[in-house]
């Protein structure tokens, strides 16, 4: 099977690479960024975030700047540290009991492709594609914190933008609104935008939501992870002042360590815990540079995050109706590196989508062939798929708190939102009919109208275990003319559920994060007999993921501790288990540049 000799593809090229000594003691804190540089070259001095217990940062800090390690910056909530340290500090570091890890202050970047010229799908036609030619929401009450290059502030904000700035450590202070680069005012037009600088022709979802942005992005679409968390940081804190409801987070990194310990990961958890929604990029991973190949495993960081809803690309091949849908090549699939977590959360229209640029911004100056009149252009990527979806949930969350009289009831939660986006998902299939395994569209493509009516419905006072459904539902949706069954499939990290579990206010969907298994799994209240833990999951055809699949990890080496079963080579047991998460084949710094502007 053409997927199967995919996998191997992506195993045998990991299997090349040396892995390195990463063993047992203080080298588990080390993420593998730092280790492969740390291995090449011992001595150079490397940018990275250290996390220590919080009663010994100021400790840590004091020793680093004794030592000469220059500190950059520093965050209490995360207890982090941002310096240079010199290599040969670094085992010792790691040594010290209340480091609890050093990882690679790692170069932030966008998720855009080259979209290509020609025509792309104007905004107008995104909005049918979603349903949304007739909806009366508008996202207006609802705030979406945009971190990203910046927000130019032109008319298609109006009266909505507010900017702070966390680039190169800056410390979020309030300036002029800017966007040097041009990518975080495509993003912020596709999920907010009100088109009035194109007579309403490119209207983004959520037109009446307030744009926080936050600049982490520099004129060349690059910033450092730390001003990432430190946004995210920024973002929990203001979240009242502010009215931030959403975080919208198209760019990432590669995966270098599990998600329980990478901090910008970390970050988004915390921002899911104080009920912010996360909504992140899946990255634009999904394809060998080199061999042109689709390959799984592509997701990036934060993406990896089991709180944020991850988001892959839709190519809606410029038309409303659903059925000639695809997946781009590009689109990152899952499952995540060392984690095994079944990401995306779904997939979205992001291909030649277009938006508001400024006209002084890199990506405008550079693409002239993707400019659409002076104040528009075309992107494609996993980033404009991520715009869409923070939008679509701005309108869900309006729907939802104008239905239930909020704030006398509870506002959504994150895994209430993610729920009833996989819930109310379109199931997408190739050429030939067959279904796309859930690796590469998650639970299936967005459907907006379908979860704003879902949204809208939901008594989010109705009691644990009480059906929480206000009036009926009608698990279908029509859009060009095409009435198309929801998916009513539902993931939670390794573990598809499916069924009507969102009729009912499971604790679940009370909640702002899943703690682990434990309260999904634990005691077999949610899911009735379809409780999966344990079981054999069956995927369509297309595979089966024994009861093995417990993520293992063990320091720096994976992962999948055990079998993943491929559709008819079931019984050869392609075991990832022994392989090391080595993802600078899969996504090395050089594919990863080729694939952005
Ligand atoms: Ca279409």
């Amino acid at each position: 099977m053409k997927r199967v000799a995919q996998l191997l593809a992506l195993v045998a090229a990991v299997l090349l690479v040396p892995t390195g000594s990463f063993g047992q003691g203080a080298s588990h804190k080390i993420d593998h960024a730092v280790a492969a540089k740390l291995q090449s070259s011992p001595t150079a001095p490397q940018r990275v975030i250290i996390t220590t217990l919080p009663a010994s940062r100021a400790a840590i800090k004091q020793s680093l700047n004794a030592r000469g390690n220059t500190v950059l910056g520093e965050n209490a909530r995360f207890s982090t540290l941002t310096t240079n340290v010199a290599g040969g500090d670094i085992s010792m570091y790691a040594g010290n009991a209340t480091v609890t890890g050093i990882h690679a202050d790692a170069k932030i970047l966008s998720h855009t492709v080259p979209g290509g010229g020609g025509s792309g799908s104007a905004v107008s036609a995104l909005r049918d594609t979603l349903g949304l030619s007739s909806t009366t929401f508008t996202g207006a009450g609802i705030g979406i914190a945009v971190i990203d290059s910046g927000v130019k502030s032109i008319n298609d904000f109006a009266g909505r933008l507010y900017f702070y700035d966390f680039l190169n450590g800056a410390p979020g202070n309030l300036i002029t609104a800017a966007d040097d680069y041009g990518h975080g005012t495509h993003v912020a037009g596709l999920l907010g935008g009100s088109g009035a600088t194109s007579n309403g022709q490119y209207k983004g979802v959520a037109p009446g939501a307030r744009v926080v942005a936050l600049r982490v992005l520099d004129a060349n679409g690059q910033g450092y992870t730390s001003d990432v968390i430190n946004a995210i940081n920024f973002a929990i804190t203001n979240k009242t002042a502010l009215g931030i409801d959403i975080i919208n987070l198209s760019l990432g990194h590669p995966i270098f360590e599990p998600a329980a310990s990478d901090p910008l990961v970390q970050a988004v958890e915390a921002a899911s815990r104080a009920g912010i929604i996360v909504v992140a990029a899946a990255g634009n991973v999904g394809v060998n540079s080199t061999t042109g190949e689709v390959g799984y495993a592509g997701v990036t960081s934060p993406g990896n995050a089991r709180s944020a809803i991850t988001v892959g690309a839709v190519n809606t091949n410029g038309t409303a109706r659903r059925s000639d849908d695809v997946v781009p090549n590009y689109s990152s699939r899952g499952p995540t590196w060392y984690d095994g977590f079944l990401k995306p959360d779904i997939v979205a229209p992001g291909h030649k989508l277009v938006s508001d640029v400024s006209r002084n911004a890199t990506l405008y100056k550079n693409n002239s062939t993707l400019r659409v009149g002076t104040d528009y252009m075309t992107l494609s990527g996993t980033s404009m798929s991520t715009g869409v979806v923070s939008g679509t949930v701005a309108l869900m969350l309006q729907a939802n708190r104008a239905a239930t009289g909020y704030p006398l009831r509870p506002s959504l939660t994150p895994n209430a939102v993610k729920a009833i986006l996989q819930f109310t998902a379109i199931r997408m299939h190739d050429a030939s009919g067959a279904e796309l395994d859930s690796l590469t569209q998650g639970a299936g493509a967005l459907n907006a109208a379908g979860a704003i009516e879902l949204a809208k419905s939901i008594d989010t006072s109705a009691a644990p275990g009480a059906p929480w459904l206000m009036s009926g539902v009608t698990p279908s949706t029509t859009i060009a003319g095409e009435n198309i069954l929801w998916g009513e499939n539902i993931l939670w990290g390794e573990n598809i559920l499916w069924g009507e579990s969102i009729y009912t206010h499971q604790i679940a969907w009370g909640m702002n994060v899943l703690w682990g298994e434990n309260i999904m799994w634990g005691e077999n209240i949610l899911w009735g007999e379809n409780v999966l833990w344990g079981e054999n999951i069956l995927w369509g055809e297309n595979i089966v993921w024994g009861e093995d699949l417990i993520g293992i990890t063990d320091g720096l080496n994976i992962l999948w501790g055990e079998n993943i079963l491929w559709g008819e080579l079931r019984a050869s047991n392609i075991v990832w288990g022994e392989l090391t998460a080595n993802n600078s084949v899969w996504v090395t710094s050089t594919a990863w540049l080729t694939t952005v502007f």
